[in-house]
């Protein structure tokens, strides 16, 4: 197989083809994938079981969790799939290589489940903090509109990464300004909604501050991945397809699971001060 015939496939399926896999590269990729949808399931499981903890003006945002909980559990699910189905043991060569007659393998699965995630995420804070200048209508549409932009962009983007640079990094680009109006208009959702709250409750938002900010910046990090060492570099090979996995998994626990972990904590607070009392 030449690499030309690889088309617009991600750069896993190119090491694939040429220098192969190893054991613990192929294994701690498909250990990890399957890591994240499984702690999905798990978590669907704490959003249920803890809707009763927070008052019925909160319960919206454990509903938001667990859908992002299902359809994340479905998507990289299949994104496991994937992946065990594109490569194959060569037993002669002691290595993994890209399996004939099989889907190539494609981190999209990723990006159409942050099509459902990320508005909902986004929503998510809304139906717990109060905002005391903004209008919640406009936030919540400006959210959603940037939100998808971020994702669709990159998503035309990433099927470049391989076949033409120039492509990938201008898609990346357009994805990053949106990314960043996200960023903007949360930072300022958490600012209002810390207005009149007791200090508890404030210092909850800020480590949802500091935890959004890190978790969500670690997904361009993944797009650039086989970058990050330069072109050609030292992640241009299979360290870079197992820290792409790593990194989405990771990304992927602190922002859908720990970030409704910490919302629900702070719904928790603010339904027991508001004289909301846990019942049987
Ligand atoms: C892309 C393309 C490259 C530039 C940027 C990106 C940002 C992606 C983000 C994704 C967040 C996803 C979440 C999913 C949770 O379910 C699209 C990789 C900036 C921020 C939070």
């Amino acid at each position: 197989m030449t690499l030309q015939d690889l088309g617009n496939s991600n750069f896993e399926n190119y090491i694939g083809a040429s220098e192969g896999l190893s054991e613990m590269a192929y294994q701690m990729t498909s250990h990890v994938l399957t890591l994240g949808y499984a702690v999905m399931l798990a978590g669907l499981l704490y959003f249920v079981l803890t809707i009763k903890q927070v008052s019925q003006k909160y319960r919206m945002s454990n509903i938001l969790s667990v859908v992002v909980m299902v359809s994340a559990f479905l998507l990289l699910y299949a994104q496991a799939n994937n992946w065990t189905t594109s490569f194959e043991f060569d037993a002669e060569r002691g290595r993994y290589f890209l399996a004939d007659g099989e889907d190539l393998f494609n981190n999209g699965y990723r990006y159409l489940n942050w099509l459902i995630d990320v508005p909902m995420l986004l929503f998510q804070i809304l139906f717990v903090v109060s905002l005391t200048k903004s209008k919640l209508s406009s936030v919540r549409n400006q959210f959603w509109f940037s939100g998808v932009m971020m994702i669709v962009t990159g998503y035309i983007g990433q099927f470049y990464e391989v076949s033409n640079l120039t492509l990938f990094l201008v898609w990346g680009a357009v994805s990053t300004i949106f990314f960043l109006h996200v960023l903007y208009l949360m930072k300022k959702v958490i600012n209002e909604g810390k207005e009149g709250i007791p200090a508890k409750g404030q210092k909850i938002l800020n480590n949802i501050w500091i935890l959004f900010l890190i978790s969500w910046m670690l997904y361009p990090g993944a797009y650039l991945m086989p970058y990050l060492g330069g072109v050609d570099g030292f992640l241009y090979n299979e360290s870079g397809i197992v820290g792409r996995q790593m990194t989405y998994t990771i990304a992927d626990v602190t922002s859908k699971v720990i970030y409704g972990v910490l919302l629900g904590n702070l719904a928790m607070f603010l339904s027991k001060e508001e004289g909301y009392k846990v019942t049987d």
